[in-house]
């Protein structure tokens, strides 16, 4: 991935559509951790197929990088992709800080910036009036932040990213699609199963 040229910005990104970009991420994984941030991104990781490496957020926004983290820092082997809306990332962007302090070789970023609440009702959030989250993350120490142009640029980068050192944030524009389903809403059996696929839990209880 070259990240300085040609420039990518939320201003000249394709806009993409969720569901198309997590199929295609989730079609190339093997044992990594995915962590679906509350609303559309976790309904769309879910309807990408379910793995038992799947974790989905429910409740709380802004969790999913947060939760990445701790398993990138447990696991260093395994590794750790959180897919989280801009919504909620705008709401515990202090995370992005933590991240680069800690620096995890194995813990990768994706934002998928609709530029609104969208599940609550599409209010607009600040991406919409030009806030760039890239730079945002960047000015928070991760260097190895960019923005997707198009879903060739996507895939390119998810390829490079699950083989080379981290963190890695990387940043799509998506269109108003809603997400296609809907998580199974049982916080204590999504931890269970979730816990078994990371290989922390194998008892029958
Ligand atoms: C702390 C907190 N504040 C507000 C909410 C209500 N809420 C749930 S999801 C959501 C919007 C999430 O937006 P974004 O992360 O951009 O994802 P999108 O809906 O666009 O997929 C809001 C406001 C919440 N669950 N938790």
């Amino acid at each position: 991935m070259n990240i300085q040229s040609p420039p990518i910005g939320p201003g000249n990104a394709q806009v993409m559509n969720r569901f198309e970009l997590t199929k295609r991420l989730v079609g190339t994984l093997k044992d990594e951790a995915v962590i679906g941030g509350i609303g559309n991104t976790n309904f769309d990781l879910w309807s990408a197929g379910h793995r038992a490496e799947n974790f989905y957020m429910l409740g709380s926004m802004g969790l999913a990088i947060p939760i990445a983290l701790g398993v990138a820092l447990a696991q260093p082997k395994r590794r750790c992709i959180a897919l989280e809306g801009d919504g909620s990332l705008l709401m515990q962007v202090g995370c992005l800080a933590t991240v680069a302090m800690l620096k995890p070789k194995n813990l990768i970023m994706v934002i998928m910036d609709n530029g609104s609440y969208q599940i609550t009702g599409s209010q607009p959030t600040a991406t919409a009036f030009g806030t760039d989250l890239v730079t945002m993350a960047r000015g928070a120490g991760l260097a190895q932040s960019a923005w997707a142009a198009d879903e060739q640029m996507f895939d390119e980068m998810m390829a490079r990213a699950l083989k080379e050192d981290g963190p890695w944030f990387i940043a799509v524009r998506i269109d108003d699609k809603p997400g296609v389903g809907a998580t199974e809403r049982d916080p204590v059996l999504i931890t269970d199963r979730f816990m078994r696929g990371m290989g922390a839990k194998i008892s029958g209880f």
